[in-house]
């Protein structure tokens, strides 16, 4: 029996784990609502630095249950896509570094949860993909946005057209991911590279995410106000203090979030 979605705190780090692997990870709605549950309890989590997003040593996740969504209807859609998109922002707008560690397939709404994640790293085994058009729909998982976002809207356009796989080695060059590695060293680099944070200064970690998630989808003017108050913001806390008085009095290199 899996859990389906389970989230696991360990020394400052949480993973958040899907676990269908008979079903290639394939999110229901009912993981689609725990994911969006366990995303929210990492972010409020005082012991959670950093989260890592992993499917397992297999798959990340194939998408969305085809099966389930073949049933529905128009309005069984329409009212469930809200909650498609509460589940992605959720993992999205958590506040603190997130990685995905993807081995195996991360299709249609597996590789637009591994989107929302600041960075990602693949095994070398990963196949990417939106091949919903195969389905006769598009991505509604943010596929449209945040992989053009991510990789320019041409080389979007052309995954999402053309609905073929992508390889590890060309995400890699194309920036849809960050490292790869051999399958076994994904998830324990994941969690080394979220390691890096726990203890950090967790305001200006979430500053830095907002304002470079916010800048994101507006004009440079807007983008740069938002990183100014963010910025001017970040005096008022005690990181700002104890980072700084450390520095001066510490020196650079033993300086507190050195
Ligand atoms: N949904 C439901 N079941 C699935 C899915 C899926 N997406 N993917 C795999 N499975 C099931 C199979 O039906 C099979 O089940 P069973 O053993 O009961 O027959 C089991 O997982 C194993 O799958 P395969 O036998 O097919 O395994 P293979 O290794 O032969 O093939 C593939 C692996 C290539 C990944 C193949 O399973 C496949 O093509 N899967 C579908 C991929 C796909 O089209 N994904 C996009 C789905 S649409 C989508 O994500 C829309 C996103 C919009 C909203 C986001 C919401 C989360």
């Amino acid at each position: 029996m899996c859990d389906l979605v389970r989230l696991e705190v360990s020394d400052g780090v949480a993973t958040l784990r899907i676990d269908r692997p008979r079903q290639l990870n394939a999110l229901n709605v009912e993981i689609r609502a725990r994911i969006a549950a366990a995303a929210g309890e990492a972010d409020r989590a005082d012991d959670v630095a950093a989260v890592v997003l992993t499917g397992g040593e297999k798959v990340f996740a194939a998408g969305a249950d085809v099966k389930e969504m073949a049933a529905m209807s128009y309005a069984d859609m329409n009212a469930q896509s809200a909650r498609i998109v509460e589940c992605f922002s959720a993992v999205a707008k958590i506040s603190k570094p997130v990685v995905a560690a993807i081995n195996g397939y991360a299709l249609g709404g597996g590789c637009e949860l591994a989107l929302c994640a600041d960075v990602r790293f693949a095994a070398e085994d990963a196949t990417f993909g939106q091949p919903e058009i195969k389905l006769g729909v598009i991505p509604g998982g943010g596929g449209t946005q945040r992989l053009a976002r991510l990789i320019g809207p041409s080389r979007a356009k052309e995954i999402i057209f053309s609905g073929r796989f992508v390889r590890a080695d060309e995400a890699l060059r194309i920036g849809l991911v960050d490292r790869v590695l051999p399958a076994e060293e994904v998830y324990p680099a994941a969690v080394e590279w979220a390691r890096q944070f726990v203890g950090g200064p967790r305001l200006a970690l979430a500053a830095a995410k907002q304002a470079v998630d916010l800048g994101a989808g507006v004009d440079l003017a807007t983008g740069l106000e938002i990183e100014r108050q963010l910025f001017a913001g970040l005096f008022a806390t005690e990181d700002r203090a104890t980072g700084m008085t450390s520095f001066v009095e510490d020196g650079p290199g033993k300086a507190r979030f050195a």
